[in-house]
């Protein structure tokens, strides 16, 4: 629309804009020509922001203490509509642009905070890109206000306003608040109004546990579902619900809430008899996976303030020292910081970089925390009895390494046995399959290039990480091999650099044991060897599910539609062979269909949703049976393609 506005930016006064209007125009042509600057990507993801966006800004009014209920629908016609109860966005006119305040929200890019008043005004950093991004993405959009007694409205095509802020009627139950609808450009989100509810709803609840007392409502109108999330107990009750299938070691959560000189410190945590640690940190309520100063800062507060009360009340000798994995051991921890500016860092924008948070976290945790031992006794004997056995596993597990090493086990010197290992020795050009079974293995080792790919065959199923600790998983042979093979040991002795393969690839049958191989195998990963995944390094192959042939012509696939396609192209006599398990491809056919970088298919794995990913596994492979049956139940027709 605006392309000659902008390359002729003299003409303004013929062209009969001004200038804030030219400025406008070229700001919302810059978010539609390039919107993956602004909204990430165009794909469900970037569709997901848009309601993201505009729920966290009336989250933002509701954690300024003005709103307590925000109803999200999204409706059959895809429109998507928010209301919240907040003060409603001013719609007084501006000085300098003679525009309404609203006018200039919802069409100057980053105009959002400048209304803010005061304290921390949360702004998401990497989503807080303002109503007018989305308005900006949309076919249409609307926005209603009630405000000291009036309705005021004004709608929008492609973000440019159709007309100036108007009454349209007065309010007389004294109510108040901002109601945004929108319908997201199809032009721009090629694949369409692709609303997943399950992803949304899990942000909902994300976000309602990070917001104590505010009342989020999601109802989907497409598919008739609702939920509607309130916590009394902010980040305690998200503490309460990541252990609600675990025995605590104590009942009551500690929390701890300051407002400091750099931001605002909220952390719950309590303990469990499990030995894994799930602490998830988020900023601006924004999940930080890769985590950053606030996490920095909370480890160390943890270590030194357990270390102190155990040393001082005796529990410990003055020379000895609780390792901070002996102090996160069966650990469930929120760590909730809200600041003026985040600095979100890293390739995925995963890791909070402002370094003044991590002093601020320690002091907040080291004084909330070291106060909450010395008053709760029985509660700290507790703690620290689970942290001292957690020190006495870990030395027992050194001490088994120590000998494993002696023998030659986790080091790369003394590759096993099992290993074909491959010719190239540069980690970035080399790739290593773990195959289940030896039979598939052999056809693997012969299918395979063997300059760059080396194969690992794993017999039977590896140990459940989940229900164990270091020492006793590295007791289990296949761990054993498996982590020599990739180099990096593991625990304290954990280090990256020493990888031998950019790319880890799982390679199981596709059945129900292939399935949960697989699962154990990502479970270790998550759990021990999480960096590989963050990094991008372990991936899942793609075997065919069958060989379609007509004569001479063959076609592998690998879903059910891409069978219905190769039966039509084929013709109905095409001869279908089902493949139930690696072993039973030739060599030949395993690297044409699966391990060919020029025709294969692997899926990366990642991790979008920490807490998501956490309670899976912790659903899966944890030790309470009845929610996992419920899981596979709810899931199970997603695993159609296993030959059950
Ligand atoms: C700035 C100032 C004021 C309200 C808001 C922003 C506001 C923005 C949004 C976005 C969605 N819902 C919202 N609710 C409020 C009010 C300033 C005042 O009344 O003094």
């Amino acid at each position: 629309m605006s392309a000659t506005i902008a390359a002729k930016p003299k003409n303004e006064n013929s062209a009969g804009y001004d200038a804030s209007a030219i400025q406008v125009l070229e700001g919302l042509e810059a978010v539609r020509r390039r919107p993956g600057m602004y909204i990430g990507s165009t794909d469900q993801r970037g569709l997901h922001h848009l309601v993201r966006e505009v729920v966290d800004n009336s989250v933002d009014e509701a954690l300024g203490g003005h709103c307590d209920t925000i109803v999200c629908r999204i409706g059959k016609d895809n429109v998507v509509t928010v209301s919240d109860n907040g003060r409603g966005i001013p719609v007084d006119k501006h000085a300098k642009s003679n525009k309404s305040a609203l006018e200039v929200i919802m069409t100057v890019l980053h105009a959002g905070g400048k209304f803010g008043g005061g304290g921390y005004k949360v702004s998401g950093g990497l989503h807080g890109v303002g109503a007018s991004v989305v308005n900006a993405l949309s076919t249409w959009c609307k926005v209603e206000v009630k405000r000291g007694g009036k309705l005021y409205r004004q709608e929008y095509e492609r973000g440019k306003p159709k007309y100036a802020v108007k009454t349209v009627g007065p309010v007389e139950d004294g109510s108040h608040g901002t109601t945004t609808s929108f319908l997201a450009d199809t032009d721009i989100f090629v694949a369409g109004h692709d609303y997943n509810y399950e992803s949304l709803v899990q942000w909902f609840r994300e976000t309602a546990y990070l917001t104590r007392g505010l009342k989020l409502t999601l109802i989907d109108e497409r598919s008739d579902h609702e939920a509607t999330f309130y916590f009394e107990g902010g980040i305690v009750s998200f503490v309460r619900h990541l252990n609600r299938n675990r025995h605590v070691v104590h009942e009551r959560p500690f929390y701890v809430s300051k407002e400091t000189p750099a931001c605002l410190v909220e952390v719950a945590l309590q303990y469990n008899d499990s030995y894994g640690e799930s602490t998830h940190t988020f900023a601006n309520n924004i999940s930080t996976i890769d985590g950053g100063t606030h996490l920095s800062g909370f480890k160390s507060a943890l270590t030194r303030t357990i270390n102190d009360y155990a040393k001082r009340n005796g529990f410990m000798k003055n020379d000895e020292a609780l390792s901070g994995e002996d102090v996160r051991e069966g650990l469930t921890a929120i760590v909730s910081v809200k600041l003026g500016e985040p600095q979100f860092e890293g390739q995925t924008k995963g890791k909070l970089g402002n370094a003044e948070v991590a002093g601020a976290v320690q002091n907040v945790v080291n004084e909330g925390l070291g106060g909450f031992l010395e008053e709760n006794p029985q509660i700290a004997k507790r703690i620290i009895d689970k942290c001292l056995n957690a020190a006495r596993a870990r030395e027992a597990a050194r001490k088994a390494r120590e000998l494993v090493q002696r023998k030659g086990g986790l080091e790369s010197f003394s590759l096993p046995g099992k290993l074909a290992d491959c010719s190239e020795r540069d980690p970035a050009r080399a790739e290593i399959y773990i195959v289940e079974g030896d039979s598939a293995g052999g056809s693997a080792k012969q299918g395979r290039d063997r300059r760059y790919q080396a194969i690992l065959p794993l017999r039977g199923k590896i140990l459940n990480v989940e229900k164990a600790r270091l020492d006793k998983m590295l007791q289990n042979n296949e761990i054993r091999t498996l982590v020599t093979a990739l180099g990096t040991s593991i625990g304290d002795q954990f280090d990256i650099s020493k990888l031998r393969y950019h790319r880890v690839i799982i390679m199981t049958d596709a059945d129900v044991d292939g399935a949960h191989i697989r699962t154990l195998l990502l479970t270790f990963f998550y759990r021990n060897l999480e960096q590989l995944i963050l990094d991008g390094r372990v991936f899942i192959a793609q075997p065919p599910l069958y060989r379609v042939k007509a004569g001479k012509e063959e076609r592998w696939v690998y879903t059910e539609e891409q069978r219905t396609e190769a039966v039509k192209e084929l013709g109905e006599k095409a001869e279908i062979q089902r493949y139930k398990g690696l072993g039973e491809m030739n060599p030949d056919q395993l690297w044409q269909t699966t391990m060919d970088p020029a025709q294969r298919t692997l899926m990366q794995v990642n991790i979008d949703d920490g807490v998501m990913a956490d309670e899976t596994f912790d659903m899966l492979m944890g030790a309470a049976v009845p929610p996992r049956k419920k899981f596979i139940q709810t899931h199970a027709r997603d695993v159609q393609n296993l030959d059950v």
